[in-house]
Order: structure tokens, then sequence, then C-alpha cells
């Protein structure tokens, strides 16, 4: 029914709980032998990690250790999982590998923290933090583990990244490289909990099913699948109202941490505390940032950790790898091809054999340099991978595409002294996400086709005609729109969007298959941390960021941009009332009309950087 945490499945393929499509069988116990500790941190408590260390003792190996949240199954010093390491190929080349329950889950003692703020100063040896665990874990490793090359390596995705990230900062000497992967950065900024303001609701209602405090040190328990009596989230979501009540009708037992998601409506000292970014400094091992452009989670979150790296301490050896994957994807499919689009070739296999394991051996082993360029980016619609030695790149320059009368998108600004578009937004009658029942957040969302939404009299559709030459958007995508409502606060959510040709082939003929889009809470139009209703009826801006795409819009197709004022269930309904959206009563959920002015003194547009064709830049 509702989703295994996506980062659960993925860690139990990379541990090899499932049986995945790849052809070899390598025998972990035939070539390793498993050891489980339990690693003793500076305030005492103990922290249980499994290693696997080669058979083969004629050679001296380095360590790679993931710290994840959800559990490092099998247990037991005889047990032994499918798979370890980030893929088959890293198992068949030798290293030790440790894997590590996160203080306060499953078999390690202490207490759990969701997504635990860094601290700022350290007192004593009672003051620990991710960083600190990762550092302590990491010299005992070395110290303790026989046949160990006295190097490490640290990798994980999405909390796994967010551990990876921690292990980063005042990072232990042994560290050489680091590869965070779909990193959680900054939950409420666009990561897993809120987006721009938004609450990413089916994820996380689906998330914290699973996701509870523990009586901890635990082994894993069968999980009851919670029932809910449809799959049909749009419909349980809708009859469930304010989220108020939900953690006593819907979590069995309560859960804080859920609660903590939904009650924190604003940027507060509670995600601000949770923020890595400003902590990633002064790094010294190599670091190989990877993500997906259609990562339903932590897209943002390994964005902005490339960013804040190479901002922040500009020293590191830093690499960014972009490919066509959803969260995770990376590790656990072949990468050809998500929902009904293709990227024609297994674009994963390529990263994990080509990119990954290179980039750790030449760090952990002294193997060449794996010879990667700063940002080794896959540009969808065209399938191609790009060695960029920037990103964006720099031949991309910032242009505007303007919503214009009758539907058009356009390159030139409205003349016009007035115009807009308006809507009725009914939030008893929220536009939805995703075409088919699900209660879940559907990781195909992310690029499929949008006609159904279009559809609809609350959806404002603009586009432009056919392309005569092929447009590639290659960076972040920033709506900048005058809006209006009758009511006094409204989403506006954007979204970018590749029309395919009538002819197009592969059953994608008129397909709108969406690139980006993202919400807007438009009562955080001028401050995520104090929030101001809208004067019913009065004009106002809203511009925001939406996450890089590179995106070739080719010659034939059309660019189309759509706005609607809800997103149902990927994120809760906006009352269209000022209020607190969570403890919203019935009756605060009002119709409102919307407005999008298009005049030539109240301009929307997205602006976006359009990267020069071969042919251009040689002129
Ligand atoms: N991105 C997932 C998540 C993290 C934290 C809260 C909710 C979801 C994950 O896969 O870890």
């Amino acid at each position: 029914m509702l989703r295994l945490p996506v980062l659960l499945l993925s860690l139990c393929v990379s541990l090899g709980a499932f049986a995945t499509d790849k052809p070899d069988k390598f025998d972990v116990q035939a070539h390793y032998t498993k050891f489980e500790y339990r690693i003793p941190m500076r305030d005492g408590v103990r922290l249980f990690t499994a290693v696997y260390a080669p058979k083969d003792t004629s050679d001296k190996y380095p360590i790679l250790l993931t710290r994840t949240p959800y559990g490092i199954a099998p247990y037991g010093a005889d047990k032994y999982p499918e798979h370890i390491g980030p893929s088959e190929k890293f198992a068949e080349d030798k290293f030790i590998f440790a894997y590590q329950d996160a203080r306060g889950r499953y078999m390690s003692e202490g207490v759990f923290v969701d997504d635990r703020p860094i601290r700022e100063i350290y007192r004593s040896s009672k003051d620990v933090d991710e960083s600190t665990d990762a550092f302590d874990t990491i010299d005992w490793l070395i110290k303790h583990v026989p046949n160990n090359s006295g190097k490490v390596g640290v990798y994980g995705t999405s909390y796994g990244g967010f551990y990876t990230d921690a292990a980063l900062i005042r990072s232990h000497p042994a560290l050489a490289a680091a590869s965070p992967q779909a990193p959680m950065a900054d939950l409420y900024m666009g990561d897993d909990a809120y987006h721009n303001g938004a609450f990413f609701l089916a994820a996380n209602f689906g998330f914290y099913q699973y996701f509870r405090k523990q009586s901890n040190p635990e082994l894993p328990k069968k999980e009851k699948t919670p029932k809910f009596g449809t799959k049909d989230g749009y419909r349980f979501y809708l009859q469930m109202g304010s989220l108020a009540d939900s953690n006593r009708r819907y979590f069995h037992p309560p859960n804080q941490y859920w609660v903590d998601q939904v009650e924190h409506t604003t940027y507060d000292t509670y995600w601000k505390t949770r923020n890595i970014l400003p902590h990633l400094k002064d790094i010294t091992p190599a670091v190989l940032v990877v993500g997906g452009w259609f990562d339903a989670e932590d897209l943002s979150g390994t964005l902005k950790t490339f960013r804040a790296i190479e901002a922040q301490s500009p020293q590191t050896q830093e690499w960014l790898v972009m490919g066509p994957w959803w969260h995770g994807g990376w590790n656990e499919s072949p990468g050809s091809k998500l929902g009904e689009i293709s990227f024609g070739a297994n674009t994963a296999e390529f990263f994990r054999d080509q990119i990954e394991l290179p980039f750790f051996r030449h760090y952990l082993k002294g193997a060449p340099a794996a010879d990667l360029p700063r940002a080794y980016v896959f540009e969808t619609g065209k399938n191609v991978w790009r060695k960029e030695p920037q990103w964006p790149p720099a031949n991309a320059r910032p242009e505007r595409f303007y919503f214009s009368a009758n539907g058009n998108l356009s390159r030139q600004a409205p003349a016009e002294a007035a115009g807009f578009d308006e809507y009725v937004s009914d939030p008893n009658n929220p536009v939805p996400y995703f075409e088919k029942p699900t209660l879940k957040m559907e990781r195909e969302y992310m690029d499929a086709d949008q006609r159904f939404a279009q559809k609809r009299p609350d959806v404002l559709t603009y586009e432009t005609a056919l392309l005569t030459e092929d447009v590639t958007i290659a960076g972040p995508v920033s709506p900048d729109l005058f809006v209006s409502t009758s009511g006094t606060d409204s989403d506006f959510d954007v979204k970018l969007i590749d029309v395919y040709p009538d002819d197009a082939t592969g059953g994608l003929a008129g397909y709108q298959q969406l690139v980006r889009g993202e919400p807007f809470r438009g009562k955080f139009r001028n401050s995520f941390e104090r929030p101001e209703p809208f004067k019913p009826g009065e004009r106002q801006q809203i511009r925001f960021t939406m996450p890089d795409v590179y995106h070739c819009f080719q010659k034939g197709h059309r660019i189309m941009v759509q706005v609607q004022s809800s997103w149902f269930p990927l994120t809760d309904r906006n009352p269209q009332t000022f209020t607190n959206v969570p403890t919203a009563a019935p009756d605060a959920f009002v119709k409102a009309t919307e407005r999008i002015y298009r005049s030539r003194d109240a301009v929307s547009f997205i602006e976006v950087n359009v990267e020069a064709s071969a042919e251009q830049s040689s002129r």
C-alpha cells in the first residue's frame, strides 16, 4: 500500500535483500568474511556496525563506509546479503565494506534525532552529532579492522547522503573520498518536507508510516502494512481534511517525527538548525556529488550540496554527476527509462561502472585518475552525456519566456497595456498531481504526461509555436509572476513541459512531458519565516527558482508552461484563506479566483539559461 521508504528499498537492493535483475551472481560469503561490532562513540554510545572484509588477505584494502537509519540487514555474523557495496563491481574489486546503524536506530544505542542538526560548538565529549559519529567510527575502524589500508571512503543516498555530507564536516584525516548521493540538505527548502512552503503530503505521510521512534537496540521486525481501505490517494487525503488530527487517526502508534514535519510550516529554528549546507566548508576529501534530474525527493539537496562546497570550500576536489534518474535510480536500475520516457542507454550502469567505481579506486587505491569533468551531466531530450567544465555551462545565457495573450509563450514581452488570465481554484476539487489513483508520491510523476491536467479549467497553459531549432535549457528555471487572488492566500504551482509533436514515435505523439515543476505557497512570497496574507484582488509579485534542468526541447517540439493552484496530494491543499494550514477548519477551504497578469507593466515569465548551440557558439 504505502511505499516502503525508497531508501530502504535501495539499501536492501545494495545489501541484496531483493534479487535485482543483474546477471552476475557474485557470492558474497565465498569472498568476504563478516564481522559485527559495537563501536564506542566519544560519549560512550555504541553504534552497531557490520563489516565485510575480503577473505583474500594478500593485500590491504580501503574501507567503504555507509551510515543509515534504515537498518543494515541481514543481522548476525553468519548472515550474508546477496550484494554489498555501491555496486557488484566494488565487491569484485575488493574493498572492506562497513555498514552502520545510525545513532538511535535498530541495533545501535543512543537517541535518534530526525535529520539531526550539526552542532555549532562542541564543549565536551557529550556534544555529539552525525559528523562526530562519523569521525569516531572511522577512527575506530582503521584501528581495529584487520587488513585495512588506512584509507576510508564514505557514500550514501538520501538519508545516507545526509550522513555522507555530515562525514565531510571536520572530517577524519583517513577520509579520502566521499560520494553524497541525493543528500537531504535543507529539508524545508525543497527537499523531502516542503517546497516553497507547500508540504509534500503523500510522500511524507507514506514515509512516516514506517519511520518512527524505536526502542533500540532492536532488530527490524515485520512491519504491518497500514490499511487505509483505498488505493485512491486523491480521495483518501481529501477526506482527511486538515492534518491536525492525522497523528491520532492514522499513526499507530502516534509518530512525533510526523508531527514535527507537519507542525513546522515556516522556515523556523527547527528547520534552520537542520540545514547542513552552511557547515560544508574546509572540506579535504574528494567529493563526488550524484543526483537525478527526475529525483522527486532530494534533487534540491543534490544541487545545493554541490554549490555549497563549490562556494564555501573552493579548494575541494569536487565533481557533479546528474543523470536522468529518479531518487536513487542510479543505484538500482539500468537507468534506461522513467515512465514513458526512454533515455537511449543504460545510463545508471554507465555511471556505476565508468564513474563511481573509478572515482573510489583512484582516491582509495591509487588507481589512475578517473579523468572526470567537473560536471558529468545527461542532457535529457537529446539523450546524450555532456562533459562540462562547470555547471551550469558557461555558454548558457539567461532568456525569458513571457506569458502572452491567447495562451502563447513568447520570447517577446507583452506590449498590451492590460492583460491577465484567470481561473477559479477550488481546494475541494484540487488539480491531481498524477493521472492514476495512488496513495504514494509516484516517482514517474517527474516526467509524466500533463495532458490530463491541461484539460482542466483551473490549469492555465502557455506554449510556444513549434520550435524551429533545438532549445537546450541548462540550469535553474525561475518563474516570475504577477498574480492576484480573491482569497487571502493561494498556491501558484508552475510546470515546465516539453510538448512532443503529433507525429512523435514511441507512443509519444502530443505527449506533454513534465521537465520541472514546483509549487509556491503565495503567503511566503516575501519571507519563508514570516508569511503574509494577500489583499483580495491586489496584484502581487511571486518569484522563485526551481531546481536545475538540462533538457533539449528539440526542433518541432513546443515549450509549455502550466500554472495551477493545487497539486494534490503531492502537496497539501492551500485553503486559500490566510491561516495555519495543518489546523485549518473545513470552512476555511474556499474557492478563489486566481489571476496571472501579462501586460507591459506586469509581465509574467519564466527565466531560464539557454545553452548556445554548437553553431551559435562557433559564430
Ligand atoms: N528522501 C527520503 C526521506 C528522508 C527524510 C524524510 C523523508 C524522506 C529518504 O529516502 O531517505
